[in-house]
């Protein structure tokens, strides 16, 4: 069966989380993906949080799947032919590297789109143009620089960060998106462009109803959110505002049985408008209804926190499985909080193949996330990441066309 993108060749020079998360989902699309790597180093995630000694860790095999490895050190006069050659031969450059390391190497966009006009090239930074576009960044950098820590948490609490890698994969997926749409306007014009996703960027894209909230400040309190019904006065900032919503429909975490000993036993409980007499009947407050204090939303929010006690006071009778038993079929959203382990053993995700397991060489089977987002055209086959080097000889032979004495010679001289 053909794939999406199973025309297409990513010279992939990424490395850590947010450029390999960009090209692991090109490779599912059906992309072949060539992961250039420093001969004997590797990607450095291949050796961080190492659970099985001497072999590559999952940071780097749940990040790299479906992709070839190529040992090349592009810093060499030998290894900066070879990687001419691959600019020429594929479609698509993703790089993460530090500002600047590409000019460095001397493969700038000029450089790049003399060699091929038709060339996409895509980079993963920090910081887009401005005061900050020398920084190197990791991921809780860029939540924290996107606007996601500082509306992260409780009010009275530091901002947080999310275990969410908004930052990093979050940045992955918007690149991603910004080649597939640079490949569709090439084939109408045939060249190649550049394409920059930086993280800061991506994360505030995520948080885009918080700037929403900020500037719906000028027009008062924020009413959907608790703090208001607390009679705290907002101040000039979208503020933290815990595990409320914030948006039209109110909602919040709430314990359900079990929660004295389980972290995880509680559910989230939207306040849906379109179902507000259900939840009256269900948790025993049918007077509620027709109640003035309760009975419509603009009357119920200063009343959240004393709602959400009762409707709580009802889900601490219940698991929070039951509690989604009893409500889905009444059509109020609820969801329960679930933890790692639940997920990783969940039989609905090993069926679609968001949960699968991946069989390795050197450290036996593993989970991992599958294709996230699924195509009725292109099915997603997860294969394990390449060992380090795995394909060079095939890669040089077969997509550059390099003899095996040509090869020889490269290997002698340390460049692959
Ligand atoms: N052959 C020869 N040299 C190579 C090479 C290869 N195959 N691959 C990489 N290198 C070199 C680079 O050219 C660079 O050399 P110079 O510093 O001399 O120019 C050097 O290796 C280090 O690259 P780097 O600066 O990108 O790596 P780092 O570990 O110092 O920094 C990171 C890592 C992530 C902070 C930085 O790459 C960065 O800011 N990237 C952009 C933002 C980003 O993607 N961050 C998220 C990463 S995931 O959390």
């Amino acid at each position: 069966m053909s794939k999406a993108l199973d025309h297409i060749k990513i010279l992939d020079f990424t490395h850590v989380q947010s450029g390999p998360t960009c090209t692991q989902l090109l490779a599912w699309m059906g992309a072949d993906v060539i992961k250039v790597e420093r001969p004997g180093v590797g990607d450095a995630t291949r050796k961080q949080l190492v659970d099985v000694e001497g072999a590559d860790s999952l940071y780097f095999t749940m990040l790299n799947h479906n992709k070839r490895s190529l040992t090349l050190n592009s810093k060499t006069p030998e290894g900066k032919e070879v990687l001419e050659r691959l600019v020429k031969t594929c479609d698509v450059l993703v790089e993460n590297f530090a500002p600047g390391a590409l000019d460095r190497m001397g493969f700038s966009w000029e450089r790049i789109q003399e060699l091929n006009p038709g060339m996409i090239m895509a980079s993963v930074k920090g910081f887009g143009p401005g005061p900050y576009e020398d920084c190197k960044v990791y991921e809780n950098v860029a939540q924290c620089a996107g606007g996601s820590a500082s509306t992260t948490g409780f009010r009275d609490g530091l901002p947080l960060v999310t275990g969410a890698q908004i930052g990093d994969s979050g940045t992955g997926l918007h690149l991603a998106f910004g080649i597939c749409a640079a490949l569709i306007h090439r084939e109408k014009t045939g060249r190649g462009q550049r394409v920059l996703a930086p993280m800061q960027d991506g994360v505030l894209n995520l948080c885009r109803v918080k700037l929403r909230d900020q500037q719906r400040l000028k027009a008062g309190p924020l009413k959907e959110y608790s703090q208001h019904g607390e009679g705290v006065p907002f101040g000039e900032a979208t503020p933290r505002a815990g595990n409320d919503s914030g948006g039209g429909q109110p909602g919040r975490i709430l314990k359900c049985k079990g929660w004295e000993t389980d972290p995880d036993a509680y559910t989230y409980f939207i306040t849906q408008a379109a179902v507000w007499q259900k939840i009256c009947d269900v948790i025993g407050k049918p007077d509620w209804k027709e109640h003035p204090d309760y009975a419509t939303p603009p009357a119920r929010l200063p009343h959240l926190n004393e709602i959400f006690g009762a409707i709580e006071e009802w889900t601490m009778t219940q698991t929070k499985y039951e509690v989604m038993e009893i409500c889905n079929p009444l059509d109020i959203p609820v969801g329960p909080i679930l933890s790692m382990k639940e997920l990783a053993e969940e039989p609905s995700l090993r069926a679609t193949g968001t949960i699968v397991e991946v069989d390795h060489p050197e450290r036996g089977p593993y989970l991992s996330v599958g294709c996230p987002v699924k195509l009725s055209d292109n099915e997603v086959v997860v294969e394990r990441s390449p060992l380090l080097g795995e394909h060079s000889e095939e890669i040089l032979g077969e997509v550059l066309g390099y003899s095996a004495e040509e090869i020889a010679s490269l290997r002698e001289s340390g460049a692959v």
